[in-house]
């Protein structure tokens, strides 16, 4: 559904006001949530906000203030959103996370959510640092970037979407708090995508880590960052022209109707539907210094956990209690499996 045909305004999808640092990154990803799901015109009701702890766990509360909401531990988004998956598929999930909250201590989570390909838009405010407790560096600051202190960081870092790609994701972006042409189209296709859709958005922390040395920026992104796609996303009941230079356009289909038409960039051969390809040019983007952008890759194919485990779409909280006991038969069956 777009705004024209949802009930829906604006201030609909607005939260409380953040209290965040002036400036900070993660309130310019708040603005672009806002931004897509006002126009896909989402039913805030039937969205909920799953989060850890963290300058960007706390954003949440920053927006879909009338959406349900689980501010959980530092490093345990994952698996609670995954247990709430199971519990309430009908809703749409949107988890926030840190490079701290997901690359460090929940990595473990992390991992086994994308192994189930839990269905959710699945967003990393990457800042390189724990800007919570003061800026240390995350495991996605890359070696020899500089704190403040003028400390270096000795240790590789983590890609989180070379990882995403290893382990099966089927939807993997990543992009900048600063860009909103990408980031918006970027962030409707996520919420159409049936599995994870995972994007890590570069989003600095103008508090600890925006000075010279430092590889998460405003500046520094700036100078690095190779835009792969153009990308348009056009809902289905929309009939609207992208405006795009000539050149040959891939399009992806989503299971409601929906469109995002990419376009390429600095690779004219770039296919966004091969994982090998997309894994190879984030190897070389690694090794050359650049900060690339865009979808790296995307497969509609799959099935999800949910039709995997066959869930249900009604909230298991609304099951009778002869709904939930089987008879003994069922029973034998369910202990036979276990066998
Ligand atoms: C189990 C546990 N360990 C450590 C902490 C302290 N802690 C809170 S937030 C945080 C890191 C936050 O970094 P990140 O996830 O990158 O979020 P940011 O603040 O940078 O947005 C840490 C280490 C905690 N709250 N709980
Ligand atoms: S400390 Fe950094 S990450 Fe946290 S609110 Fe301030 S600018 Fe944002
Ligand atoms: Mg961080």
């Amino acid at each position: 559904m777009n705004p024209s045909m949802s009930s829906f305004e604006k201030k609909d999808y607005l939260g409380s006001a953040s209290t965040l640092c002036v400036g900070c990154g993660h309130d310019q990803i708040t603005n672009h949530i806002i931004t897509a799901c006002f126009s896909l015109g989402l039913d805030p009701y039937q969205v909920i906000k799953v989060s850890g702890i963290g300058c960007s766990s706390k954003t949440p509360a920053y927006f879909l203030g009338k959406s349900f909401g689980i501010n959980s531990m530092h490093g345990r988004m994952a698996p609670v959103a995954t247990g709430s998956i199971a519990c309430r598929s009908d809703l749409i999930h949107i988890g926030i996370s840190g490079d701290g909250d997901t690359a460090s201590i929940g990595l473990g989570g992390f991992v086994h959510l994308i192994r189930r390909d839990a269905p959710m838009v699945y967003i990393i405010a990457n800042n390189g640092v724990y800007g919570l407790t003061k800026g240390q560096f995350s495991a996605t600051s890359e070696m020899g970037a500089h704190l403040k202190t003028g400390e270096i960081n000795i240790f590789q870092n983590i890609d989180i979407c070379s990882l995403s790609l290893e382990l099966g994701c089927n939807f993997v972006a990543r992009s900048f708090s600063g860009d909103a042409k990408q980031l918006v189209p970027l962030l409707k296709a996520a919420f159409k995508h049936r599995g994870t859709a995972v994007i890590d958005i570069i989003s600095p922390c103008v508090t600890f880590n925006n000075h010279d040395g430092s590889t998460k920026s405003f500046q520094f992104v700036k100078e690095h960052d190779v835009i792969l796609q153009e990308l348009g996303f056009i809902a289905p009941q929309e009939d609207i022209k992208i405006e795009s230079t000539p050149g040959e356009v891939q399009k992806i289909k989503f299971a409601d109707g929906s469109e995002l038409s990419l376009k390429n960039i600095n690779d004219q051969q770039y296919d966004v539907t091969d994982r090998l390809a997309a894994i190879n040019k984030l190897h070389i983007a690694r090794t050359e210094g650049h900060i690339l952008t865009g979808l790296f890759y995307v497969s509609e194919s799959n099935q999800s956990m949910v039709e995997k485990l066959n869930l249900p779409s009604k909230p298991l909280a609304e099951f009778s209690e002869n709904e939930l006991r089987g008879d003994k038969n069922t029973f034998e069956l369910i202990s036979k499996a276990f066998r």
